[in-house]
C-alpha cells in the first residue's frame, strides 16, 4: 500500500482526513508526510524536516538520523515525535497544517527511541520512548513478573508538548512480553481503559506487536493473552515477514485499522525493497482485545470497509508507474537526497530537465552529500530509464543511473571517459569488493538513455545511444538485500540519479511496474 522503502509508519486522523508519516534515516527532506481519505491511496503532501535550519544531517551514516517517528493532532495543531539517533536525540516538531511548514525541532530530555504523544482527555500530555531507556525507575505500581532484558523497556512521562519540558517522570511502566526491543510504543484510550501497543522481537524476521492495557496510562500493565497480536515470525511461508511496529487508527465510521511495517522477502530471507507499510482492519473481540487482520496475519489482498472509497477488499503492492520531465518550477517532493540537498542541483527550465553536477563526492562516500537524487524502487519486477546528456571531463568524471542500497552496496550505469573517448560502463560494489564491466564505446556527444530492468533475481543494466543499443551487464538483487549488509541497515534500494566531477542534464525519467512477481 506504500510499497517500497516506507517503514515505522504512524498515522492519526482529523476528521475524514488520516495522516501518515515514516521513519527517513540519513535521507532528505526527512520523515515524509503523507494524506488519504482512504487509507488505502497517499498522497505525499510535505516532509516533517525541510530545511538544514531546522535539522542538518550532513554526516550522518546510512541507516542512522532519523528512525520511527509518531504523528498525532491535538487541537488544531500537528505533532510529530522522533529521534536523531547521534547527535539530536529525541525531538517534537509542531506545524499549524501537516503540509508544513514544521517548527524547528524541541529537544526532550528523555531516553530511549520511537517518541510518541498522547493526549489524554483531561488535556495531560503524556510521551512514551522505548528500546534502550536506561536506568529509570520503575513506576512502583508496574513492578512485577517480567522477563524483559534490563536497562530495556518503555519510560513514560507528562510533558509540555509545546516546549519538550518533562513535567512528571520518566517512569519505566514495561517491559514488554519478553521479546527483545521492546520499543515503538504507542498509547491510546479506548472505552475507560488504556491500551499499550509495542513492538518487540527487533524489527527482523522475529518481529511482533504486542499489547497491554491498564486503567491508568502509569499502568499496571495487564498483557493481552493472545500477544503476540501480530507476527509473521512461525508463518515462513508468508509473502509478507517481518510484521510489528504498527499504530491503530479508527475511522470515525466505527471500524479500527493497523498500519504497519513489513517486507516483502525476494525469497527468505533476503529483501531489497526496504520495510514497507501494510494496512490491516483491526477488530476489538468480545473482551475488548484487539484482533489484528485475520486472526493476527496479513495477506497481499485482504477484506475491509475502507472508509470512504467503500471497497469491499484492498490489496498491498499496487502497481506504481510514474514519469517525471523536470519539467516545473520545482523538483517534486518524491524525490531523496542522501543527507541534504546536493550542491548544483537545478531544474533547466520549462524545456524540462535535471542539472546535476559540480561535487567531488562519489556514491560510495560514507558521509557526503553526492549529487545523487533518488526515489525507492517499490515493485520487483520493474524498469527505470533515464536520459541524460553528459560530456564527461577530468579524471573520476562520470555520470549514470544507480541501483543504489548505500554507500557499501549500489550498482551504477555510467558514461565515463575510458581509453580518451566517452564510454558506458557498470560498475557494482558490494562490501569493499568493487567491480567494474567492459567500457562500452560511444560517440563523443549526443544524448544516452540508461536503463534498469529489476526483477527478482537481477538488475540488468543497458545504455541506448544514437539508435545503438548496448548491455553493460547483470548485478544480482540478492547483493542490494539488508539481510546482507555489515552493518544494520533500515533502508531499501533507490533508483537514483548521479553526478560526480561534471554537469549532466537528466530528462524523461521513469519507472514502469511490470506487474510480475508480486
Ligand atoms: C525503529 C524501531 C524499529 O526506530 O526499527 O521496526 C527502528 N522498528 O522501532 C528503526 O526503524
Amino acid at each position: 500500500m506504500l510499497p517500497g522503502f516506507h517503514p515505522d509508519p504512524s498515522v492519526c486522523r482529523v476528521g475524514g482526513t488520516f495522516y501518515l508519516v515514516t521513519s527517513s534515516f540519513h535521507y532528505f527532506p526527512g520523515l515524509p508526510v503523507w494524506r488519504s481519505s482512504n487509507l488505502a491511496e497517499w498522497e505525499l503532501i510535505g516532509h516533517g524536516i525541510s530545511s538544514r535550519e531546522q535539522l542538518d544531517l550532513s554526516g550522518t551514516p546510512a541507516s542512522r538520523g532519523l528512525f520511527a517517528p509518531t504523528i498525532r493532532e491535538h487541537r488544531g495543531r500537528f505533532y510529530i515525535t522522533c529521534t536523531e539517533v547521534d547527535r539530536l536525540g529525541n525531538f517534537i516538531i509542531q506545524a499549524e497544517r501537516p503540509e508544513g511548514p514544521w517548527s524547528k525541532p524541541l529537544p526532550i530530555a528523555q531516553r530511549g527511541i520511537d517518541p510518541s504523544l498522547f493526549f489524554d482527555e483531561d488535556g495531560a500530555a503524556y510521551l512514551c520512548t522505548g528500546g534502550k531507556v536506561g536506568d529509570l525507575a520503575t513506576m512502583p505500581r508496574c513492578e512485577g513478573a517480567w522477563r524483559g532484558e534490563p536497562g530495556f523497556g518503555i519510560a513514560l512521562s507528562v510533558i509540555n508538548p509545546d516546549s519538550g519540558e518533562i513535567l512528571e517522570g520518566p517512569w519505566l511502566i514495561c517491559r514488554g512480553s519478553g521479546g527483545r526491543w521492546p520499543e515503538g510504543p504507542h498509547l491510546y484510550s479506548r472505552e475507560g481503559r488504556y491500551y499499550l501497543l509495542l513492538a518487540e522481537g527487533g524489527t527482523e524476521y522475529g518481529h511482533m506487536a504486542t499489547v497491554f492495557r491498564a486503567d491508568s496510562p502509569w499502568g499496571p500493565w495487564e498483557a493481552c493473552p493472545r500477544n503476540p497480536i501480530l507476527s509473521h515470525r512461525d508463518c515462513a511461508r508468508s509473502p509478507i515477514q517481518c510484521v510489528g511496529h504498527g499504530d491503530i487508527v479508527d475511522d470515525g465510521g466505527g471500524n479500527s485499522w493497523m498500519l504497519c511495517l513489513g517486507v516483502r522477502p525476494l525469497g527468505p530471507p533476503l529483501h531489497n525493497l526496504g520495510r514497507e507499510t501494510f494496512l490491516a482492519p483491526l477488530t476489538w473481540d468480545a473482551e475488548g482485545w484487539p484482533v489484528v487482520g485475520r486472526g493476527g496475519r496479513l495477506e497481499l489482498e485482504m477484506d475491509g470497509l475502507l472508509p470512504s472509497a467503500g471497497d469491499a477488499s484492498f490489496r498491498s503492492g499496487t502497481l506504481v508507474s510514474w514519469r517525471d520531465e523536470f519539467r516545473g518550477p520545482k523538483l517534486s517532493r518524491e524525490w531523496s537526497f542522501l543527507r541534504g540537498r546536493p550542491e548544483g542541483l537545478a531544474l533547466a527550465g520549462a524545456r524540462g530537465g535535471l542539472v546535476l553536477g559540480s561535487g567531488e563526492a562519489g556514491l560510495s562516500d560514507e558521509t557526503a552529500t553526492p549529487a545523487f537524487v533518488g526515489r525507492p524502487q517499490s515493485a520487483f519486477d520493474c524498469v527505470f530509464e533515464a536520459t541524460m546528456e553528459f560530456e564527461p571531463g577530468a579524471e573520476g568524471s562520470e555520470a549514470g543511473v544507480a541501483a543504489y542500497y548505500d554507500d557499501s552496496y549500489h550498482y551504477e550505469a555510467f558514461v565515463a571517459r575510458r581509453g580518451g573517448g566517452r564510454a558506458a560502463c557498470l560498475r557494482k560494489r558490494v562490501h569493499d569488493i568493487v567491480v567494474e564491466g567492459p567500457a562500452v564505446p560511444l560517440p563523443e556527444k549526443g544524448r544516452v538513455r540508461l536503463k534498469i530492468s529489476a526483477d527478482r533475481d537481477l538488475y540488468s543494466f543497458s545504455c541506448e545511444c544514437d539508435a545503438s543499443r548496448f548491455r553493460l551487464g547483470t548485478g544480482m538483487t540478492a547483493g542490494l538485500c539488508t539481510e546482507g549488509t555489515w552493518r544494520q541497515t533500515f533502508t531499501g534500494v533507490f533508483f537514483g540519479l548521479y553526478c560526480r566531477r561534471g554537469r549532466a542534464v537528466f530528462s524523461d525519467v521513469s519507472c514502469v511496474d511490470r506487474g510480475g512477481g508480486r
